[in-house]
């Protein structure tokens, strides 16, 4: 990279105190950032005042290259591709700024020269938790992969005053705290007052008559607030591009209401204010959609609003019509969060710029890519009508116009075929009647993904199958991927040493050549490095461990960990009855040699999930109970993490040695968690589920433990009549687990605790479990055997990451490119 940069910046002219890269530049600018900007001196200053004098001084290196940025756009006009997301989980800035500018080594030395240390700083940063999971995290690895590919590009979502909520476990069950990340400040941020736009709520339509004779609607509605931009610099690795995060937030039209104020209502005034301002507050803490909940539709349409304004505003900049648009912006929608989207162009380029219903469709329908997340039919998105008509009563009228099209073409491809008319019409007639959000997304859309192969190929089969027979050709795959730069050179920066050294420093933007590593798979003095970085890693875990949870682990344990939202389909209940049949095991044979694990889990349950909060009661009853028993001390230990979130992910992925997967066949869509765990070594075991099939035809059969039924068995299965209470008590083993689960072991004798999961897994177990349990113990007990040969552990822990390349970020967005965006690389020079 950096090449460019230090030239231009380093040169005697260009060097200033906002922009110096070396280490005596970054401490004067740290010590005027520390004075000018906080108002303190070295002596006086606290952590907090550092970490924002730090971060001003590396977003002032930012900023040059932002501008540049902004004016290569400006001046070249490109193709740009605007990705809508309700969720951002960018994780901590400042470390991942220091990496892509390249300055991490000279800011260290510059404050260690003022006695302070770096790392103390980027502990210390609160990250924007602005998303729930994987589908936040996704988009904020795209928005890496889209700047360091040099893609001119826009991301776009809501500045969420609260974002998930921060979890604690008390008496071992999560309870929720709210989560201020803003208390501090966020320097990140840059407000833009001057980029705002109105939001509509509510109210009716009328139908208007121009001079010229011609009809058009008038929506009046009964409230209009504002959106603000609040704009965060993306920066690319090694390159001068940096895109924007623009997010936006919720204020009252104007400062009060001069109306009210004169009617005397000074504190309705004030109140309207403050209930515009709620839009922006919170976000919903679950990861399914919300039935009902007219916040969360408000959330969504301001922010869908906001973003088209503002692009049809920058489009008018180029001095291109409307009837363009499409040509100069490719719009993803992240999910069907953002699928009002659709209507709302309609509207926008119909009701307020004059475009004729055609016209608007042709445009509209080349704008839209959708995204789908997920096969559970639970959680498809669906709007009560007489909560769409309240909130959104002109997007519901283009709705049935779009919808009553729409199913015109249906009929004349099938004609008597009025299952099918109903199957697909964007509305479900049951009452109250419904709003199908994917279903508007499909037919707004010039192409619809799915974000693996076997949920691509799933999604075809089932919820979207008679889209797919009318339009095959709008279908594809687009197999999800994470940033090597965020999770492999920023969280394991040992592993990237070595990496380095053996490889040269390219694998980062090509992990292609990370195959090289397969030559040394075997070579022993490598080997015997590679278990170093590990070790290292999972000791600043132990140490971490003992600090936050008072446990002490071992780290020559087996590392097994299971980090994700808990989920029953996630099954980490499967997991909690493999630890309790190794606890029987030793209970019953004292004596018995297994290999020494450590079990740890990390995740948060939706606050209204009362079974997935059943589990984590149940994971911590079963530490408490494992940890204090001496007669399983030294062999097994479990642990859960609270509030796993990016920034503890960073020391959790490098110190795993075994992966959980456990997901029953067919549910979970991708995940992205296990490429992480496996890009820094450690093996998966898991189920053909979601992307696990691609990275074990990645790793190879031999470098992966499988087990479970597959998505075609488990839809027999449960077809044919599954019956768990046979499964359990048909294998001791099994019966011996749940029953000791049952009998209050764990729950200090009361036997109510764990009933009601304990009851469906024996009844019911929609997710297989019991099916699974006998290959999964199996498994387990293949991986624990194998642990014990580190060398055949490490050749194993070796390919996985020499074959991992192909789940970097950066290939996912080169297909989203190709195939979806038709976007080009634009370099940028400073
Ligand atoms: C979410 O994080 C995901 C799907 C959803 O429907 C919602 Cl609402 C949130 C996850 C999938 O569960 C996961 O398999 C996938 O890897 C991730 O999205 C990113 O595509």
């Amino acid at each position: 990279m950096a090449e460019s940069h230090r030239k231009a910046l380093n040169g005697t002219n260009r060097e200033t105190i906002r922009t110096g890269l070396s280490e005596e530049s970054i401490r004067a600018a740290f010590l005027d950032n520390l004075f000018y900007l906080q108002g303190r001196f070295p002596e006086v200053a606290t952590l907090n005042d550092q970490y924002k004098a730090l971060a001003y001084t590396v977003r002032d290196r930012l900023l040059h290259r932002w501008v540049a940025t902004t004016r290569a756009y400006q001046k070249a006009n490109p193709r740009t591709v605007c990705y809508l997301s309700a969720e951002y989980l960018p994780g901590p800035f400042l470390g991942n700024n220091l990496l892509n500018l390249g300055i991490e080594e000279p800011t260290r030395r510059a404050l260690a020269g003022l006695g302070i240390e770096l790392d103390a700083l980027l502990e210390h940063e609160e990250e924007p938790g602005l998303g729930n999971g994987g589908l936040g995290r996704l988009a904020a690895c795209f928005m890496d992969s889209l700047a360091t590919l040099q893609v001119p590009a826009i991301g776009y979502g809501i500045r969420y005053e609260f974002g998930i909520f921060d979890q604690v476990i008390r008496d071992g069950g999560q309870v929720e705290t709210t989560d201020n990340w803003l208390r501090f400040g966020n320097p990140w941020e840059v407000r833009r007052p001057a980029i705002a736009y109105d939001v509509r709520i509510g109210g009716y339509t009328e139908q208007t008559t121009d001079a010229q004779g011609r009809f058009g609607v008038r929506w009046v509605p009964n409230e209009v607030f504002n959106g603000i931009a609040v704009d965060t610099a993306i920066l690319g690795h090694g390159v001068n591009t940096v895109n924007l995060l623009r997010l936006w937030t919720a204020e009252a039209a104007e400062g009060f209401d001069f109306h009210a104020f004169n009617r005397g209502d000074y504190y309705g005034a004030v109140v309207r204010e403050v209930r515009s301002e709620t839009i922006s507050k919170v976000l919903y803490p679950n990861d399914e959609p919300e039935i009902g909940k007219r916040l969360r539709l408000l959330q969504q349409y301001f922010f869908v609003t906001c973003s088209l304004q503002d692009m049809i505003r920058i489009h008018r900049t180029t001095g291109q019509p409307l009837d363009k648009f499409h040509e100069k912006f490719s719009v993803q929608l992240n999910d069907t969060h953002p699928a009002i989207a659709v209507a709302e162009l309609m509207r926008l380029l119909v009701d307020e710029h004059q475009m004729g219903w055609d016209a608007a469709w042709e445009v509209t329908r080349h704008t839209f890519a959708y995204t789908n997340h997920t096969l559970l039919p639970e959680a498809l998105e669906k709007w009560p009508i007489p909560l769409f008509q309240n909130v959104l009563p002109r997007h519901l009228e283009i709705i049935y116009e779009i919808n009553a099209r729409f199913l015109d073409e249906v009929r004349l491809r099938h004609p008597f075929d009025t299952a099918r008319v109903q199957r697909m019409s964007i509305i479900d007639e049951a009452p109250p009647r419904f709003v199908r959000m994917a279903h508007l997304a499909c037919v707004g859309s010039f192409a619809i993904n799915g974000v693996a192969e076997l949920h691509s190929r799933l999604l075809k089969e089932t919820v979207l199958r008679d889209f797919f027979e009318l339009w095959p050709e709008k279908f594809q795959n687009k197999t999800n991927g994470v940033t090597p730069r965020r999770f492999v050179m920023l969280s394991n920066p040992g592993l990237s040493r070595l990496l380095t050294r053996t490889l040269g420093a390219g694998w980062a933007r090509d992990p292609s050549q990370l195959r090289v590593l397969e030559r040394h798979a075997d070579d022993a003095a490598f080997q015997q490095e590679w278990r170093e970085v590990k070790r290292s890693r999972k000791e600043a875990l132990a140490a971490r461990i003992l600090d936050r949870c008072n446990v002490s682990i071992d780290p020559d344990s087996l590392f097994d960990v299971q980090a994700k939202r808990i989920h029953e389909y996630k099954r980490q209940h499967l997991n909690v009855l493999h630890i309790v049949t190794l606890y029987n095991r030793i209970k019953f044979n004292p004596g018995l040699d297994i290999t020494p694990r450590t079990f740890i889990f990390g995740g948060k349950a939706a606050p209204g999930y009362a079974m997935a909060k059943l589990m984590i009661r149940l994971i911590n009853a079963v530490a408490d109970v494992v940890n204090r028993d001496p007669d399983v001390a030294g062999r097994l230990r479990v642990v859960f993490l609270p509030n796993f979130s990016v920034k503890l992910g960073h020391g959790l992925y490098p110190a795993a040695d075994l992966s959980e997967q456990l997901s029953t066949a067919g549910k979970e869509a991708s995940g992205t968690g296990n490429m992480k765990f496996s890009m820094n070594g450690a093996l998966t075991i898991g189920t053909l589920d979601g992307a696990n099939v691609e990275i074990r035809e990645e790793v190879g059969a031999d470098n992966f433990f499988l087990f479970g039924l597959t998505a075609e068995e488990v839809v027999r299965t449960l077809a044919e009549g599954y019956r768990p209470w046979d499964i359990y008590n048909a294998n001791l083993e099994l019966k011996g687990v749940i029953d000791l689960i049952a009998s209050g072991h764990f729950s200090h004798g009361d036997r109510t605790v764990f009933q009601p999961l304990v009851d469906h897994l024996v009844w019911h177990d929609n997710y297989l479990l019991l099916a699974d349990y006998a290959g999964y113990i199996a498994c387990q007990e293949q991986a624990g055997l194998t642990y014990r040969d580190s060398r055949q552990w490490t050749r194993m822990s070796i390919l996985n990451v020499a074959r991992m390349g192909k789940f970097s970020s950066d290939r996912t967005i080169a297909e989203y490119c190709r195939d979806i965006w038709r976007a080009e690389p634009m370099a940028v020079d400073v």
